[in-house]
């Protein structure tokens, strides 16, 4: 549909009649099309942001387009009170390219992460034999997994907290990369470590190498699960189809989103073992969408494209060409350039959102985070001379 308003009109009314939870740049887009975007009054972005990694895939990818469409003539939504034909064709598919016994369908991420608290805690009380109501779950201070009131409650992050207390009981937090803290923390009640191997909204944190294995190790010695949160560093987006896999880790569960349908639609899921799955009897959890027909054909399209155009390797090789490119910026302002695969932090010593709208002004899309942290991750399918169009760009701008 032609959008006849113009951007001020439409960013007036949003303003107007929306509410405020964001403070977005002042692009309004119309339409997109693999790593570029485009506005209402017809200027074209590259797009560094890539939605958060939802679109790993690059933006209205054809084949996800495709199986969108030939779907939607066909049946949407069951519910899970009937069975559908699509989704034991993605259930089929996630176990032959992750190799996970069983997984557990959802919609956003943040319910996918409650789904594996709720596993993690039922396979603590029938597995491990953990007192009713005991249960702990070790989470990492500075963690971002989602909005909903549980999940909230166990961030480091005021702002995310402030006003929407009270929280649910039985989290503890341990520093991301210290297995010390993380060996310390663990009681006989604890059931799982639930963690991002790279913290992304915290800006692109990577933990010291080995620690993914350390972590495993302690995990084991003591019957904790090990449970990844993929949604943002999965799917190809580090150089590997999992973030865990840099380290030959086995976690027993892995929760993903985000690309897991290319931005066409809210997919997630639990990855597990079958005895940390297995808990969950009919009635136990559910919900209206997830795992829906539509879903399901979208889903198995945006691993199909991941596995076809090799997007992890992709983003493994323009990645470290980018990252390598970026540490030769010598700029008084930069304090440290970090990343894994096409997702990479250029941290700087001043609030990065003023350089955020002055790469905007040159036709690059990237987003802040914590202040002054300018994060890159885009969309996977970026085209080499693009790429070095967009470095060419931030050259300029920390010049
Ligand atoms: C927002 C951040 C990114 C996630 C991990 C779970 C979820 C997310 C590792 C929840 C979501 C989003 C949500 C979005 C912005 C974004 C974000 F800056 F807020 F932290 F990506 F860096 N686990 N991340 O990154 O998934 O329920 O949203 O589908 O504005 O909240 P969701």
């Amino acid at each position: 549909m032609q959008t006849l308003l113009s951007a001020a009109q439409l960013i007036a009314y949003e303003e107007q009649y929306g509410a405020h939870n964001y403070h977005p740049l002042d692009v309004v887009i119309e339409r997109a099309s693999g790593a570029w975007v485009y506005d209402v009054e017809g200027r074209k972005y590259l797009d560094f942001l890539a939605a958060y990694s939802a679109v790993n895939q690059g933006h209205c990818h054809p084949a996800i387009l495709k199986a969108f469409l030939e779907q939607v003539h066909k049946v949407t939504l069951t519910s899970r009170a009937f069975r559908n034909d699509q989704l034991p064709l993605l259930y089929k598919d996630l176990h032959e390219i992750t190799g996970f016994d069983m997984a557990l369908p959802m919609n956003s991420g943040v319910e996918a992460v409650e789904t594996a608290v709720k596993a993690a805690r039922k396979w603590g009380y029938t597995v491990k034999g953990i007192p009713e109501g005991q249960a702990e779950i070790i989470v990492c201070s500075n963690n971002f997994h989602g909005r909903t009131i549980a999940v909230v409650g166990f961030s480091s992050d005021q702002q995310y907290r402030n006003g929407f207390g009270p929280f649910a009981p039985g989290f503890k937090q341990v520093p991301l990369g210290d297995a010390a803290a993380l060996r310390a923390a663990i009681t006989p009640n604890t059931c799982a470590f639930l963690f991002e191997p790279i913290q992304g909204e915290a800006g692109i944190l990577i933990p010291p190498d080995g620690y993914l294995r350390e972590a495993e190790s302690i995990c084991r010695e003591h019957n904790v699960l090990l449970v990844l949160d993929e949604i943002q560093s999965g799917l190809g987006r580090t150089g590997k189809m999992f973030a865990y896999q840099h380290e030959g880790v086995q976690p027993d569960a892995v929760i993903i989103g985000k690309a897991l349908s290319g931005g066409y639609y809210p997919v997630s899921a639990v990855l597990a073992r079958r005895e940390v799955l297995g808990v969950f009897q009919p009635g136990d959890h559910g919900s209206t969408f997830g795992g829906n027909p539509l879903a399901a054909a979208v889903a198995r399209a945006a691993l199909r494209v991941l596995m076809d155009e090799n997007l992890a390797a992709r983003s493994a090789e323009l990645g470290a060409y980018a990252l390598a490119r970026l540490q030769q910026i010598k700029s008084p302002i930069v304090r440290e350039i970090r990343g894994k695969g096409l997702w990479i932090a250029v941290e700087l010593s001043q609030r990065a959102r003023p350089f955020c709208e002055a790469l905007k002004e040159r036709g690059l899309l990237c987003k802040e985070t914590h202040d002054t942290v300018i994060r890159l991750a885009p969309p996977l399918v970026i085209e080499r001379a693009d790429l070095d169009w967009a470095l060419e760009q931030i050259e300029a701008v920390l010049a």
